[in-house]
């Protein structure tokens, strides 16, 4: 089978190829010099790739790492049953590759969800796609998924449907996922080599019988290349979703990267495991650790240059309603919906997209602006190979809009002279409650951002600012409320300027732990 990949580089390297060679297929996942723009997965922008696909992906928290500032996903678990066993997986819980651990509260009938749908459409006109994640497998569960899909495209034809499947059952239903215009789908792809995948999948459920070991894998593997090669054929984006289980297919996943490349996927999302014992999973059962941060963060520096990454996914519940990071689930349990008033207004929805829209293209361009300013100040400083990693408290708006203690998650973006890059997030226990900072939870914070030079913020109090500072970590103030990339590039400029003027020497950081479990309340 010929291979059809489609990554962002070869898309814009097509449009333009009479324009200019593809110089991003070397280099990977970079900027293209100080323009700004860059050719790199989930961030890529409009210049990266043609309309039709950004029409999709414009308005996708998931396969936009700039759209997720903006605009919200909702799940409905309409899917419980599985046909496989991962070994990070116990049936008590979410689906551990899709959603952070934590029964669903409410399991829910294709009408329910779609009266949900509805409900949080109304109320929250940014939520612009319906994900079905389990807590099973959508596509074990063929019939309440393709209901609950069917009535939203008549009831809700501006919502992008998107799902996520274990791709045993794939093939047999990509006639169906077209049918039902579901234009994104999630694959969880952990492995290519059967042997690996024995350590990783104890049985799958195929015709009819239990089949475990090795030879559970190489079927489960084949499905998922043929589920893969048959949805880029049909052009649906495709996002491939690994979990990294150290010692066991860390190193792997380079080849898993490649694999998915070659056969059309749009982006790769490298999940850190989570695996504690109390979640009653096998790997959390056997001391099977997760990734630290700098492990996770190096094997997907490693794929650049493969397929495209993604680096924001928050691995979320199986009934998650909000932003990417946020969980509004609470406010539209059952009965709470049957109070409400429930609107479904197109035209609100539309207005609020395009103002979206202008916010976006204003944050480019800060984000363009400020990238001179850096350029300059590395060169000056002779600090042009200097990268750094910032951590930054934000509630939304691609801005530095959150006060230190009520972030229960800092954004990690690696900042050069060439770009300020998204690479992941940390979740961290709340400082601030009950309007008062718990000091104890000071030491987790910084545990989670030890590998950042600095964090930003709108605002810190006295006691946590001295805290990070003994540990090494600048706390800034000083760009509250502008975009977050704007803001670490001009933090960069000035810290390069610091470095130049001998007011401080540069100091490499070490590794941040990942926070497990689930985050607490704002
Ligand atoms: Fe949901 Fe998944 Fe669709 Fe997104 S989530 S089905 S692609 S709408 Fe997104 Fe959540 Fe990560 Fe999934 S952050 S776990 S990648
Ligand atoms: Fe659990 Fe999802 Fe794996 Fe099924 S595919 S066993 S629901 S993690």
């Amino acid at each position: 089978m010929q291979s059809a990949y489609i990554s962002l580089g070869d898309l814009k390297a097509n449009r333009n190829a009479l324009a200019e060679p593809a110089a991003s297929q070397a280099s990977g996942c970079s900027t293209s010099g100080g323009a700004g723009k860059s050719s790199c997965g989930s961030s890529g922008g409009p210049d990266d790739m043609p309309t039709e696909i950004w029409d999709k992906v414009k308005n996708h928290p998931c396969y936009s790492e700039e759209a997720h500032h903006h605009f919200a996903r909702m799940h409905v678990a309409v899917a419980p049953a599985c046909n496989i066993q991962c070994n990070y997986c116990n049936r008590k819980y979410d689906c551990s590759n899709e959603s952070r651990p934590g029964v669903v509260s409410q399991k829910l009938t294709p009408d329910q969800a779609v009266k949900k749908v509805l409900a949080v459409a109304s109320e929250i006109p940014q939520m612009t796609v319906l994900g079905i994640a389990g807590p099973g497998d959508a596509l074990a569960n063929p019939k309440k998924t393709f209901d609950t899909m069917r009535q939203l495209t008549e009831k809700a034809p501006d919502i992008k449907l998107c799902l996520s499947t274990n791709g045993l059952a794939l093939p047999e239903m990509v006639d169906e996922i077209c049918k039902h215009n579901i234009d994104h789908v999630t694959i969880t792809i952990n492995m290519v080599d059967p042997e690996i995948g024995a350590k990783i999948y104890p049985w799958i459920f195929w015709n009819h019988q239990r089949v475990t070991g090795v030879e559970a894998a190489r079927i489960l593997h084949e499905q998922q290349m043929k589920g893969l090669e048959m949805l880029t054929a049909r052009g649906v984006l495709t996002k491939i979703n690994s979990v990294l289980i150290p010692g066991i297919n860390d190193e792997h996943l380079i080849e898993v990267n490649r694999e998915v490349k070659k056969r059309g996927a749009f982006l790769h999302n490298i999940m850190p495991l989570i695996s504690e014992a109390e979640h009653g999973t096998h790997f959390g059962l056997t001391g099977q650790r997760g990734p630290t941060a700098q492990e996770l963060k190096a094997v997907q520096d490693a794929c650049m240059g493969g397929a495209n990454l993604m680096r924001h996914c928050r691995q979320c519940r199986a009934d998650a309603v909000g932003l990417l990071g946020e969980d509004r689930s609470e406010e539209f349990t059952l009965d709470k919906i049957e109070e409400m008033d429930i609107v479904y207004d197109i035209d609100k929805r539309r207005a609020y997209q395009e103002k979206v829209e202008a916010e976006r293209q204003a944050q480019h361009q800060a984000k363009v602006d400020a990238l001179a300013d850096a350029l300059d100040a590395s060169l000056i400083a002779g600090q042009e190979d200097l990268k750094v990693l910032v951590a930054v408290a934000t509630e939304g708006q691609g801005r530095v809009n959150q006060h230190f203690g009520h972030a229960t998650e800092f954004q990690i973006f690696e900042v050069s002279r060439k770009e300020a890059l998204f690479v992941g997030h940390r979740r961290v226990d709340l400082y601030c409650q009950g309007g008062y900072g718990e000091d104890e939870q000071l030491p987790s914070i910084v545990n989670a951002i030890n590998d950042c030079h600095a964090v930003l913020v709108s605002k810190i109090g006295a006691c946590p600012r001295d805290e990070l500072k003994a540990a090494g970590i600048e706390p800034v103030e000083e760009y509250a409320h502008e975009f977050i990339e704007k803001a670490a590039l001009q933090w960069f400029a000035d810290y390069c300027g610091r470095v130049a003027s001998g007011a401080i020497v540069h100091q490499p950081r070490g590794d941040a732990s990942i926070r497990q479990g689930a985050v607490m309340a704002a």
